[in-house]
């Protein structure tokens, strides 16, 4: 019988933390009024335009028809039935031409996250948010300050502020992208 061998000190391993100490982006959580009127009062700055166009493109089940819904709840201040929205079947499609604006708006943090998950307020504290968003940056190009990650009204009976409220900027955004588009570099109205 030997002596009792030392017991193999194991390093501690090191514990992952998802999440930042401070949040990267700085996010108003209480602009959903300001931006809820600025969207309702929004006129585009060209007259003759009537209408701009947002063409909602993503692979199936991205969370597309959820996103336009959501839109809907959010003016409409409750969980209204399934808006009227249909699918282009031409999925594959490119749309990498500078001439469209794109905003890109990331569905599903609270799949891709616990912690946001838990606290939609941990957003732009998540690692995890952050990780993904690079991710659409590197692969299509738009600049990080037009995505926006957001939650989707899916299983809610109610609507609540911090969903409305990051649905809200990244609608705001599209609409002042839009708008800008009117406009081309040399500051003439295009329409
Ligand atoms: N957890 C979670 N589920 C979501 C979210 N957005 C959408 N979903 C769910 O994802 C599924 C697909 O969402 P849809 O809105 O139908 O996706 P779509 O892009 O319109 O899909 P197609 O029309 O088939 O191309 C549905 O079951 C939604 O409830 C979200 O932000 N979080
Ligand atoms: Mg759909």
């Amino acid at each position: 019988m030997g002596a009792a061998l030392p017991k193999p000190v194991q390093p501690a391993a090191p514990t992952y933390n998802p999440e930042f100490d401070k949040p990267w982006r700085d996010f108003k959580w209480d602009q959903k009024s300001e931006l809820k009127k600025h969207l309702e009062e929004f006129s585009l700055s060209n007259p003759d335009v009537k209408h701009i166009r947002i063409l909602v493109a993503g692979p199936i089940g991205a969370g597309k028809s959820s996103f336009i819904n959501s839109v809907n709840n959010v003016f409409q201040g409750l969980i209204t039935s399934e808006a009227p929205a249909n699918s282009s079947s031409s999925h594959g499609e490119s749309f990498t031409t500078t001439a469209i604006p794109q905003v890109i708006v990331m569905t599903k943090v609270d799949e891709a996250c616990p912690l946001v998950n838990k606290d939609l307020k941990k957003i732009y504290y998540s690692k995890k948010i952050k990780e993904k968003m690079q991710i659409c940056h590197d692969k299509l190009g738009v600049l990080m300050c037009n995505i926006f990650p957001v939650k989707n009204y899916h299983e809610e009976i109610d609507t609540n502020d911090k969903v409305d409220v990051l649905i809200l900027k990244a609608l705001d955004q599209i609409v002042r992208l839009a708008d800008d588009r009117l406009f081309n570099s040399s500051g003439t109205l295009l329409n």
